[in-house]
């Protein structure tokens, strides 16, 4: 199929695929500044845009883009592209499933072991040279735990088996049971929560899941409860939290998602029973390499043949 047109980079990329664009495309670079400007000017050349889900693409740029033909986005997660608006327009979208899971399972275990067990704090008590004055306070312990996934899918059945191997017990909930899993379903975050020492939330973002970690959930967990986000922060309700975790009505929490990336509450930074880590569920050197090189495959898949490899689930009859 022959093409032209130039692909829209939403800024932020990654550098690998900010350059693998610009070397087998035209390329454009959309402004932070003189935006409106700069789409009258050449909008009207842009049959592709390349993101991330820190990048948005919304119906008003979407609107702007005339010839817009496909949205590929680097990230699993896609509730930064307005979908429906693609939609209507038969613009497609894909995403990068599978390529991930084993890198955000490793940053949730890590991420849940840092919390029950206190690490950060217990560095700091060495670099403090604290040690001399007394040992440690004893902590609680995640193998042999009941953990909760809200959100077994690709990504929570992979962070269920690493547990699995610790001797946890898990439970999980979703809208739908998953078939053939030997792990208990509850019938709602509140009631999972209930049920288990660690609640690790897993599921995509967007208005569909926006504060499904709310004040009850948090209260079910309880003061002993450990609660582990990876998911977005707009899944957990994020003042009930810090107010949970303020008045020990929650144990502690492990959190690399915020509801207004990057900015982190102070409330939320001043408190001693958190592990915030800044986004890096994904963050290691392969496995982003392994979500821009699928990202760039979509992409060309889609120049030849008009068709995408990974899709995301609300397109994937119109892309084949
Ligand atoms: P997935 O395979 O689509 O799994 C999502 C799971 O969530 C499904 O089992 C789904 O089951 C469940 N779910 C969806 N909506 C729900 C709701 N309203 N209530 C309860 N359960 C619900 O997605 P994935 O590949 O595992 O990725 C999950 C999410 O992780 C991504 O969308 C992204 O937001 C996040 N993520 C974060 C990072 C990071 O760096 N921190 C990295 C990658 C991904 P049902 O449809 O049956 O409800
Ligand atoms: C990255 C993610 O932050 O895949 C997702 O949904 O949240 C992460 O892997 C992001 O997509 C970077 O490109």
């Amino acid at each position: 199929m022959t093409r032209s047109g130039a692909v829209l980079r939403v800024p932020p990329l990654s550098k690998l695929l900010h350059e693998s664009l610009a070397a087998s495309y035209d390329v454009l670079d959309l402004p932070s500044e003189g935006r409106a400007a700069f789409l009258a000017e050449h909008g009207g050349d842009v049959v592709a845009i390349a993101c991330t889900n820190s990048g948005r693409v919304d119906a008003e740029l979407i609107g702007a883009l005339p010839r817009l033909q496909v949205v590929v986005n680097q990230g699993v997660g896609y509730e930064n592209v307005d979908v429906d608006a693609c939609l209507e327009r038969g613009i497609l979208v894909s995403h990068t499933p599978d390529v991930l899971d084993d890198a955000v399972a490793e940053t949730t275990l890590g991420l849940l072991i840092a919390t029950r067990r206190r690490l950060v704090e217990a560095d700091a008590f060495v670099r403090d040279g604290r040690w001399a004055d007394g040992q440690f306070p004893l902590t609680g312990q995640v193998s042999g735990s009941r953990v909760g996934i809200l959100g077994l899918g690709r990504i929570g059945r992979r962070i269920a088996g690493v547990l699995e191997a610790l001797g946890c017990e898990i439970s999980y909930h979703n809208r739908r049971r998953v078939p053939g899993v030997p792990y208990a379903y509850a019938g709602s975050p509140t009631e999972l929560a209930a049920a288990v020492d660690n609640l690790v939330v897993v599921v995509p973002g967007g208005s569909a899941t926006a504060a499904l970690v709310d004040r009850d959930v948090l209260d079910a967990l309880g003061p002993d409860g450990v609660l582990v986000n990876v998911a977005r922060g707009s899944v957990v309700d994020e003042p009930a939290l810090v107010a949970a975790l303020q008045e020990g009505r929650l144990g502690a929490a492990g959190l690399d998602v915020y509801a207004e990336e990057p900015h982190v509450p102070q409330a939320l930074r001043a408190l001693g029973n958190v592990v915030l880590l800044p986004h890096v569920g994904s963050a290691t050197v392969r496995t982003r390499t392994a979500m821009a090189d699928l990202t760039l495959a979509n992409l060309a898949l889609w120049w030849e043949s008009g068709r995408l490899q990974t899709p995301v689930p609300e397109m994937a009859a119109l892309s084949s």
